[in-house]
């Protein structure tokens, strides 16, 4: 078993090596069993996306050896993925970054130059101070993903501003949280509080879970599937999950609200909904009874193509199941620009079955009471992030990614400073290449902390290199779940190079700005040990079992008959939202056809491929060699017409002229001719991703009909089109 492992990880570095920058595995290569040496464990929470999987770190006398997960770890079944297992690979990537950058002009132009971590903080700091003592200290704005940001954030609060937004919010799972917070008010949490290992009917829209690799989340869908659960996924292409399913919808992209209204019709119409349980806890049945009574599956065939049986037959197993039934929220949810309705839709279609809080339904998740470190309190901001777009996207609750950038143009902008890290804004924010370039050109201070040259590294004035999750402490893991549980990442290398752990990076800053009393520690190590402290356990504790289980003090559902205060203004499940209605939006989800294919393109699909996370595995030498690509996958119809076969190059055009890289053609059925698939996080422009850029297309470049979600801010991406370019343009860059 061991040796298997090993000889993978050996022959994939051989073969790496090849037609990667070399890079050595510390010469673990030359041991002949490994495992006989001197074998340590160090824990750690993987950070190779954003599902935070514990595992351990093996080493034989000193060198890397395998990571692995933690047995006792139930968020990820005591397993990792590939992309995890490839953790590696971004440790010994050569074309990290090594030390901090400053921009400076040399004979007029601009480039970066190695500066000391003293001179790139001086000059932060300097920023900093100026940005605070002129306009106030939120006008200092965070942009950051991941849970590495905990450290700066906490630095810019002890500053003064709590002005930050995160592209998981507003081009990822906003919509979805926001609509179920208007309708049970509670998100459906991240991870999803979804009980899928008790299920007995699971419904996808979209959610193409396996391909979409959150490591637990897989595990329950497999283990609900292997107990008979009903699997329906609503999907145009024939995804993993849809390969799994006792139904699978091939819906006309696009029209998921007028399937989901008419699932209602059908449970209304053909009394099945539990009724007890919304006499119970929700106000508005009457009105979505009579809401969704258009919506009938006769009318409703002709705008998604699912037949009206198909509908009614689905619906009926829902019911049948029901409360064990759970319609998945999703995650990736900023499709078409009504997502929040679209998520609230999902909401109230499960409140129908009676499923939230409900055993195979939804479960309440629980999180240990972890007591923060005592420090003094943050100054009171004068502004919060929303007083930069004032009166925009009511329900947003976060900032908005968009709203923000645009904040930042012009010399009377809002924003003054950047603090940016763990995002790669060019390929995370479609069509946003100009407004960025015009906000970077407005702002006195852009800083970007990253551990790789990503495209936004670009855009700094400053990059400060941070050292990978494998050699550095950060914040216990303590998300709420089934079952709570605290989880140790913790170094298990000393930092590459001249690259610096976020926590001393922000505690150094902190130093330079006057802020020290916020950063008493020397090492982390010594506020985590404190917060394990408080609650039973210690650092050293925690440093030999990575990850500490807790018994539940409280149900995972709600009891039969039980009285619950919802935090909506009713204190009820709100199926008819008031809150919509006041602020001049639909009280209840409306149907609104998407936009047609015009004559000649095709629609842009898009999601995830298992071997990556977005754009920032792609250059990992592992991972690279797993999967160096993505592909575009073209119906049969489509590749006879245009005369493309499977593992030809093309190009695709987007109607605003936009030019893709080569992608590499895959003729399937699984997707219908009116759309081409592929996975976002290739295309990278940033040459220092040696391995990588240049490879594969980018969905986010040829997207530029985006869909504005009014209520919170997301950004609908799915309403683009592109067709296939025969010629290479002057000036493409592969
Ligand atoms: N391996 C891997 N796993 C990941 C990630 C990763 O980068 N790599 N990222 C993680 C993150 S942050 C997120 S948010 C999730 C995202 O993962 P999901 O939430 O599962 O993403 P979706 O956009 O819902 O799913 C994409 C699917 O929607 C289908 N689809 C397209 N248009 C329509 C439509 O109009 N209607 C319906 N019903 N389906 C449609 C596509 O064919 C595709 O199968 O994945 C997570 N998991
Ligand atoms: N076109 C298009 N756009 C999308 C999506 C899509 O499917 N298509 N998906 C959307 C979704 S669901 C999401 S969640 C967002 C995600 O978008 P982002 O949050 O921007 O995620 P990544 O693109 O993975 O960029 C993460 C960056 O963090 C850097 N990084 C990695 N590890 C570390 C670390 O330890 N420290 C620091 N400081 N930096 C690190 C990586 O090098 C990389 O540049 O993108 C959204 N945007
Ligand atoms: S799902 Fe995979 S990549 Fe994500 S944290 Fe878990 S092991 Fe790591
Ligand atoms: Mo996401």
């Amino acid at each position: 078993m061991r040796r298997r492992e090993f000889i993978k990880v050996s022959s994939l570095l051989s073969a790496t090596a090849a037609t990667a920058p070399t890079f050595l595995l510390g010469g673990c290569a030359a041991k002949p069993l490994p495992g006989t040496g001197n074998v340590t464990a160090t824990p750690t929470i993987c950070d190779m996306c954003f599902w935070k999987c514990a595992g351990h770190v093996y080493k034989e006398d000193g060198e890397l050896w395998k990571i692995t997960g933690n047995d006792d770890d139930l968020h990820s079944g005591g397993r990792l993925c590939t992309r995890g297992t490839g953790g590696p690979g971004a440790y010994l990537d050569p074309d990290r970054l090594k030390t901090p950058l400053l921009r400076v002009s040399v004979d007029g132009r601009q480039t970066f130059q190695p500066v000391s971590w003293d001179q790139a903080l001086r000059f932060i700091a300097s920023k900093m101070q100026v940005i605070a003592d002129t306009h106030g200290p939120e006008r200092m704005l965070m942009l950051n993903h991941g849970a590495g940001s905990s450290h700066f954030r906490h630095l810019l609060r002890a500053y003064g501003s709590n002005c930050h937004a995160e592209p998981a919010f507003a081009q990822c799972r906003g919509p979805r949280d926001v609509g179920f917070r208007l309708t049970f008010g509670e998100s459906a949490s991240s991870p999803e509080r979804t009980d899928m290992e008790n299920s007995r009917c699971i419904v996808l829209l979209g959610s193409h879970i396996g391909e979409n690799l959150h490591n637990g989340q897989v595990q329950t869908l497999a283990e609900a599937l292997n107990k008979g659960v009903t699997l329906i996924t609503v999907d145009p292409r024939f995804s993993v999950p849809a390969g799994k399913s006792k139904y699978w919808l091939p819906i006309k992209p696009g029209t998921d609200m007028a399937l989901l209204l008419s699932w209602m019709n059908v449970l209304i119409e053909e009394g099945l909904c539990d009724t007890d349980y919304l006499e119970h806890y929700a106000i508005g049945f009457e009105q979505v009874a009579e809401h969704v009574r258009n919506y009938t599956p006769e009318w409703v065939y002709l705008e998604t193509g699912i037949k009206p049986d198909v509908i009614r037959e689905t619906a009926r197993e829902m019911a049948k199941a029901a409360p064990a039934t759970v319609v998945h929220p999703g995650r990736h949810a900023v499709w078409y620009g009504d997502d929040t309705q679209r998520s609230r839709a999902i909401a109230m279609l499960n409140a129908l079955l009676g499923s939230w809080n409900r055993k195979g339904g939804f479960y309440i998740p629980e999180k240990i009471d972890l007591p923060s470190y005592p420090l003094p309190d943050y100054p009171e901001p004068k502004y919060r992030v929303s007083d930069a777009y004032p009166g925009k996207w009511p329900f947003a609750g976060q900032g908005v990614t968009n709203g923000v950038i645009d904040a930042s143009v012009g010399e009377d902008a809002f924003f003054k400073g950047w603090l940016v890290y763990g995002t790669n804004l060019p390929q995370t924010i479609p069509a946003v290449e100009e407004q960025l370039k015009a906000a970077v050109d407005s702002l006195d201070l852009v800083v970007v902390v990253e551990t790789m040259p990503s495209e936004m590294t670009g855009y700094a004035d400053v990059i400060l290199p941070e050292c990978t999750y494998l050699e550095r402490y950060d914040d216990i893991r303590n998300s709420g779940e089934r079952s709570p549980s605290l989880a140790l990442r913790m170094p298990a290398f000393e930092p590459k190079y001249d690259s610096k752990p976020g926590w001393w990076i922000a505690k150094r800053l902190g130093h330079r700005l006057g802020l020290d009393d916020y950063f008493p520690w020397e090492d982390y190590s010594e506020k985590l040990d404190w917060q394990l402290k408080q609650v039973g356990s210690s650092l050293d504790e925690m440093q030999k079992i990575g990850v500490k289980n807790f018994p539940r003090k409280t149900p995972m559902y709600f009891r039969e008959g039980e009285r619950v205060r919802f935090r909506t203004p009713s204190r009820k499940i709100e199926l008819y939202s008031q809150q919509l209605a006041d602020k001049g939006f639909d009280p209840m989800p409306v149907y609104t056809p998407p936009d047609p294919v015009p004559k000649g393109y095709y629609r842009l699909n898009y999601g995830r491929m298992p071997a990556h996370t977005f754009g920032k595995t792609t250059n990992n030498p592992l991972l690279f060699e797993l999967s160096p690509e993505n592909q575009l996958w073209v119906n049969p119809l489509v590749a006879s017409e245009w005369g493309i076969r499977s593992g030809d190059y093309v190009r695709l055009g987007s109607p605003k002229g936009v030019v893709s890289n080569k992608i590499r053609v895959r003729v399937t059925e699984r997707i219908g001719p009116d759309s081409v698939f592929m996975a976002h996080g290739f295309g990278h422009k940033s040459k220092r991703l040696r391995l990588t850029a240049g490879v594969g297309a980018d969905d986010a470049s040829l997207m530029s009909n985006i869909k504005i979600d009014p209520i919170m801010g997301g950004t609908g991406m799915r309403a683009n089109f592109v067709t296939f370019v025969k010629e290479r343009p002057a000036g493409a860059a592969t």
